[in-house]
């Protein structure tokens, strides 16, 4: 029970597993880790994928023939495993020369740097196989309101995505971009921080179809943000690619807690949102074993991470097949919420005609109707403890 197996689309980060815990503060606390054992153990634990950015497999500055070997290995324990790589993305915030960013550098020669890394990077992730490549714009922002005209630089950004996107379409490759949103860390303020600001920001790109959103948990809950609600709405766009799932305990730095630790509520919720909406993607986790930790440990996270996962989802679906709860909901309203505020073929006229929604409507009556969302609320508090 609780077994992932490659059915459930779980796949890790190479840098998740391989964090080394270096943090503001402290030096690592564990040794680098080989890509392939990280193929290996994910594979025994049970994993379907695994991503990285191209500096997580090659280390910057690698000759192209150092580049070959790693790539040809890698290739080789994903052969073995079987483990698919669902998702690549760039690094474009370690390196000291994107201090001021990649794509919305004040320094035209890095942002052009920037997009010959993403673009040499896109053809890996097609020659694996990879559906998506995300772009988390880490270092683009600012820590003072004169260092960026923050209009110029979503130009700039625009400039970015519309010329990747026009590289995708030429060379006939199936992947499409997944945005991932952050407020702030570790740039003062980050361009595109929520994931409202990202859908808006797709819409004005030229090719708005191969954009979608790649939300991270502590991302939004950083802003104090509902998370299911930011992937309700993703998924009511369309723009649901890809999400990283990691823990965070409210407003305070990234913490990138294994799936579960944090808001396990909003964990709950999450994981009934993704299984009832049919989201059909990767299930990706975006956490950091803590520092404390050595390699058993950071493996115990990781399978944390999964095992999660299926109790949230055991937890969601008794949680949706008990009557009580189906009364709840009915007693909730929610399926009157599901009705549309017209009737069929109603419009203005048709609303301003009928008496009974104004002159004959009784707002005190109504008003003291409750809503019953407490019982239902400890309904899924009791499915979440796992005591019904
Ligand atoms: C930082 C992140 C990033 C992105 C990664 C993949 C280093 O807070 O979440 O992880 O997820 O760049 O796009
Ligand atoms: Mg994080
Ligand atoms: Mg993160
Ligand atoms: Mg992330």
């Amino acid at each position: 029970k609780y077994q992932p197996t490659p059915d459930d689309k779980f796949s890790f980060g190479l840098w998740t597993v391989g964090w080394q815990g270096r943090d503001p503060f402290g030096e690592a606390t564990r040794p680098e880790l080989d890509p392939v054992e990280s193929v290996n153990r994910l594979a025994e634990l049970g994993a379907w994928g695994v991503t990285f950015h191209d500096d997580d497999l090659v280390p910057f500055g690698a000759s192209a023939t150092e580049r070959d070997g790693v790539i040809k290995r890698f290739r080789q324990a994903l052969d073995a495993t079987g483990l698919v790589v669902p998702m690549v993305t760039t690094n474009l915030f370690t390196h000291p020369v994107f201090k001021d960013g990649g794509f919305t550098a004040n320094d035209r020669d890095v942002r052009r740097y920037a997009l010959r890394k993403v673009l040499r990077n896109i053809d890996l992730a097609a020659e694996l196989g990879a559906k998506t490549f995300v772009a988390w714009g880490g270092r683009e922002g600012a820590e003072s309101g004169g260092a960026k005209d923050v209009r110029a630089a979503l130009d700039r950004f625009k400039e970015a995505f519309d010329l990747l996107a026009d590289y995708v379409v030429s060379k006939g490759y199936d992947l499409r971009f997944a945005i991932e949103p952050k407020p702030n860390e570790p740039r003062g303020d980050i361009l595109l921080p929520t994931v409202g600001h990202a859908l808006a920001f797709i819409d004005r790109l030229e090719r708005p179809e191969l954009f979608g959103v790649n939300p991270e948990v502590g991302h939004e809950q950083m802003a104090g943000l509902n998370f299911p609600h930011g992937i309700a709405q993703a998924l009511w766009s369309g723009k649901l690619f890809h999400i990283d799932l990691n823990g965070q305990t409210g407003i305070k730095y990234d913490q990138d807690l294994r799936f579960g630790a944090g808001d396990l509520r909003s964990a709950f919720w999450l994981v009934d949102l993704l299984e009832t909406a049919g989201y059909e993607g990767p299930r990706h986790f975006d956490f950091k074993p803590p520092r404390t930790e050595d390699f058993d440990g950071v493996w115990a996270s990781a399978a944390g991470c999964m095992r999660n996962y299926l109790i949230l989802r055991e937890r969601s679906a008794a949680f949706r097949a008990d009557p009580a709860v189906q009364e709840a909901l009915r007693a909730a309203r929610l399926d009157e919420l599901a009705r549309p505020t017209l009737n069929e073929g109603e419009g203005f006229e048709e609303l301003l005609a009928d008496r009974s929604a104004f002159e004959e409507f009784d707002p005190e009556a109504a008003a003291a109707r409750g809503m019953a969302f407490e019982a239902l609320d400890q309904l899924a508090m009791d499915h979440l403890l796992g005591v019904r």
